[in-house]
């Protein structure tokens, strides 16, 4: 900060532009919770993990997290929902709705729920399919009920565009559209993003590398995680691990307030 005029006086604008955008982010961080998806369907609905590869619970998030919730005075909190259209490209019962590129490895007759697909280009997209799920305002799309939805938490709706999926809260999978949430933490200068909720390898992962890769300190909550796959959410972990993001447990959290 200048002493522009040598009076001993600095710019008061130019104080408050420091104070917000460098000052304050080095003495106070200001953090963000984000709760991922924890919606009925992937939790005992269509898209149920339970009876995916990795057999997981979805309903253990909502006990650590709702501790999280009720004793962390996190700066901010934001509820992410799947949010499809009932035309969406990811659910398997649509697939013949658009044409496959050549490339694809499986046709669209033998394509079953949780195969990979190309769909035509320009460019060709790949696609993992999904049985239809989150659809919006349906049962499916919403948050469990037990879980709590704190007063002035923000919700972040993503994958609505039929032709796109979106498994990051921050983009689609072709980085064509942002969601809301950037633009919410930078207007509240966010420094630091707790994640958690489901799925660990699926959007809660492809979330996490994008905040790390905008340079946010991002910090996994894995016990209040839970996914798809074991050996996905082995590789997840290791990707947060080497973009220097951090993997803790809520207890961890829960200790320093
Ligand atoms: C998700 C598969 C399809 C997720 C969303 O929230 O992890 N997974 N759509
Ligand atoms: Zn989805």
């Amino acid at each position: 900060v200048f002493d522009k005029n040598g009076d001993g006086y600095i710019d008061k604008e130019e104080f408050t532009f420091c104070w917000n955008h460098w000052i304050k982010v080095i003495v106070r961080p200001v953090s963000a919770f984000l709760v991922v998806d924890v919606q009925n369907d992937f939790i005992s609905g269509t898209l149920n993990i339970s009876k995916c590869n990795a057999q997981q619970d979805g309903n253990e998030v909502v006990e650590p997290i709702n501790a999280l919730l009720e004793s962390v005075p996190f700066d901010c909190v934001f509820y992410s929902l799947d949010w499809h259209p009932p035309d969406h490209v990811s659910f398997i019962d649509n697939v013949h709705m658009r044409e496959l590129d050549p490339s694809s490895p499986v046709s669209a007759d033998k394509a079953q729920a949780y195969d990979t697909v190309v769909f035509a280009g320009p460019p060709p997209m790949k696609q993992r399919l999904w049985p239809r799920h989150c659809v919006q305002d349906s049962w499916g799309a919403e948050i469990h009920k037990d879980l709590k939805v704190v007063d002035g938490a923000i919700k972040v709706y993503k994958g609505t565009n039929p032709d796109v999926d979106s498994y990051s809260v921050f983009w689609d999978n072709k980085k064509l559209t942002e969601t809301s949430l950037s633009t919410q933490l930078r207007m509240r200068a966010v420094t630091d993003i707790y994640i958690c909720g489901i799925a660990y390898d699926v959007c809660v992962g492809a979330t996490i590398a994008d905040a790390l890769a905008i340079g946010y300190r991002s910090v996994l909550i894995e016990n209040a995680c839970r996914g798809v796959d074991l050996a996905d959410m082995q590789r997840t972990k290791s990707t947060i691990i080497n973009n220097n993001g951090l993997i803790i447990n809520s207890e961890d959290v829960l200790a320093m307030v």
